[in-house]
């Protein structure tokens, strides 16, 4: 069976971020062996899918060029397929980055754009990959500048229902469609909350729905905490999530997502 399907259990899919920040010496000098050996853990863990992504998306995050782009991510991508039988998923809104990384064996690209860079839609539909389509308003650097919606439910499904279709009009298949409301995303906690509490509206199209809501802001403010305390706030997200039909969830932490989901699996 497609592991994604709609049919089949959801699937955890573990970040693997290869930004400077998240580099094992603080950014100066990048190991793609640090990363490899991330990654192994999460397989380990029972991570279905690992993302692997070079630009952060965070607001105010400097943007990095093609080239930086290619060179933090394509040799993780060569090293975890030639090492591990995971699914290989590219977080990219570049077409020359998604075009390399399909080259040496991405099975997924993670698009928080949803193909409407340049040349990003033909790039996919020429290729058998799998495209997550995100939801974001606006762009990374802005989009936390007082997002506005008269309704994020309906406004953030019309536009991913736009979306699938031009993947649909330019040849990319139904079934190599996924969809995310993007949480965090050009969206206040408020209308975080809001897509949480409708989510059906987004799984009831029959497309697999991701979310990633792991250690996000959105945690934060509902419990007051930082970052390296916002474990448990995710779990309970996630599980709510699955409980409205998510398919995907991607996480820093692998292992306690997957035990929470059980137990959500085994109820629903
Ligand atoms: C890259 N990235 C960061 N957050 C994300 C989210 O919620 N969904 C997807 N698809 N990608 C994300």
């Amino acid at each position: 069976m497609d592991i994604f399907s709609q049919d089949s259990s959801p699937k955890i899919m573990g970040i693997l971020n290869v930004t400077p920040d998240s580099f094992s010496d603080g950014g100066k000098f990048f190991s793609s062996q640090f990363a490899i050996k991330q990654a192994r853990l999460m397989i380990e863990e029972g991570a279905d899918i690992i993302d692997i992504g070079g630009e952060s998306t965070r607001p105010g995050a400097k943007p990095v060029s093609v080239q930086e782009e290619l060179d933090r991510v394509i040799p993780v991508v060569e090293q975890i397929r030639a090492e591990f039988p995971t699914s290989i998923s590219v977080d990219t809104s570049k077409s020359v980055v998604m075009q390399e990384a399909i080259k040496v064996g991405a099975d997924i690209i993670n698009d928080i754009m949803a193909l409407r860079g340049e040349n990003s839609l033909a790039t996919v539909a020429n290729s058998e990959v799998k495209v997550c389509l995100m939801h974001i308003q606006g762009e990374p650097r802005t989009m936390q500048n007082e997002p506005h919606y008269d309704d994020v439910v309906s406004e953030v499904k019309d536009f991913l229902l736009t979306r699938i279709q031009a993947c649909l009009d330019a040849g990319i298949k139904t079934d190599r469609i996924i969809i995310d409301p993007g949480f965090g995303f050009g969206k206040t906690l408020e209308h975080n909350l809001t897509l949480m509490r409708k989510l059906t509206n987004l799984t009831e199209l029959n497309y697999p729905v991701l979310i990633g809501v792991s250690r996000k802001s959105m945690i934060g403010a509902l419990l007051n905490k930082p970052v390296t305390e916002r474990l448990h706030g995710g779990i309970a997200l996630a599980v709510l999530a699955v409980n409205r039909g998510a398919k995907i969830i991607r996480t820093h932490d692998v292992a306690t997502t997957i035990d929470a989901i059980k137990i959500a699996q085994a109820v629903i």
